[in-house]
């Protein structure tokens, strides 16, 4: 077990893993009934948020992979389940791995999940992904066929990306499908992102709040988008179905990198020339919090 490379953080340069690929064991019979019950919490409260919120094809994969809440799942019986359904493993890190490590890992469809769970005091916020994030949040939609190919080829562009120079760019795809994406359903907007499902503040901010802009998703827009890593989002990329995941997943980036090479990038919350606006912000959550800031620096 390696929670304490975790815990003190894998960008050290210091920390060097036994083995090459970075996975390590998930040594389930080695959490303890704390640990199991943080699970359960975490589980609980959005297991009640999700229903209305999350996609349709979140919730399917959720009841299909059986995951209870009474325990932190076993990688080897979800990879069982996932094999057969979609050809993916869920594998045990101890966090963060580098890039390229893990570009390699969804190249061949396994899904580097956190070993770890976080603490008690931080069920809402939390650095690193951890065993909560890494299977609630991203292995349900690792059920879809159309998830599993896109995350698949992400992979594999992870590599190209960073020869050309893109890698920056093609991390924001990521951030604002897999992890932040929201997609359009008949019966309303649904959220499809990990990182949203795993958050019980962001799974209702993301599609009920004023605060955030609404964008149909665009490539060329998302590759020159900023994001923030400490906080809600901005804006939310809505998709009109996950099977435009499909075309992402097959096309040769190469020319859209072409097209935002050198261009300037834009702010989280900018809405440009272009866009499709679902919802325009009020921006009032992150004023909001800036002004609060700002009166805290006047005190000191
Ligand atoms: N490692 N375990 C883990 N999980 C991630 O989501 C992750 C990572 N390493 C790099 C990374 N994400 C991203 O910065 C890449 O998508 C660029
Ligand atoms: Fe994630």
């Amino acid at each position: 077990m390696n929670t304490a490379a975790a815990k003190h953080g894998l960008a050290e340069a210091s920390y060097r893993p036994e083995r090459a690929d970075w996975t390590i064991d998930q040594g389930w019979q080695h959490y303890t009934a704390q640990e199991h019950a943080i699970w359960k919490t975490l589980f609980e409260r959005q297991a009640r948020l999700l229903p209305g919120r999350a996609c349709d094809a979140f919730l399917q994969g959720m009841r299909d992979l059986a995951m209870t809440a009474d325990r932190i799942p076993n990688f080897e019986q979800l990879s069982e389940v996932l094999m057969r359904r979609t050809g993916w493993q869920v594998v045990a890190v101890p966090g963060l791995v580098p890039d390229d490590v893990f570009f390699e890992h969804l190249a061949h469809r396994r899904f580097p999940a956190g070993q770890f769970i976080r603490k008690a005091h931080e069920l809402d916020y939390l650095e690193e992904p951890d065993v909560f994030h890494d299977v609630f949040g991203h292995v349900p939609m690792l059920m879809n066929p159309v998830m599993a190919d896109f995350i698949q080829a992400y992979g594999q562009g992870g590599l190209k990306a960073r020869r050309q120079g893109m890698l920056e760019q093609l991390a924001r795809v990521y951030w604002y499908t897999v992890e932040f994406g929201l997609v359009q359903q008949n019966d309303g907007l649904r959220i499809y992102g990990a990182g949203i499902v795993s958050s019980a503040t962001e799974s209702r901010f993301s599609v009920e709040d004023a605060s955030p802009n609404r964008i149909r998703f665009a490539l060329e827009r998302v590759l020159r988008t900023r994001y923030r890593i400490d906080d809600f989002q901005e804006v939310y990329f809505v998709l009109q179905d996950l099977e435009e995941l499909l075309a992402l997943a097959q096309i040769d980036f190469s020319p859209y990198y072409e097209q935002v090479r050198g261009a300037s990038s834009y702010a989280p919350g900018a809405i440009i020339a272009g866009d499709e606006v679902l919802h325009r912000g009020t921006g009032h959550y992150h004023a909001q919090k800036l002004r609060a800031a700002d009166k805290q620096g006047e005190q000191t």
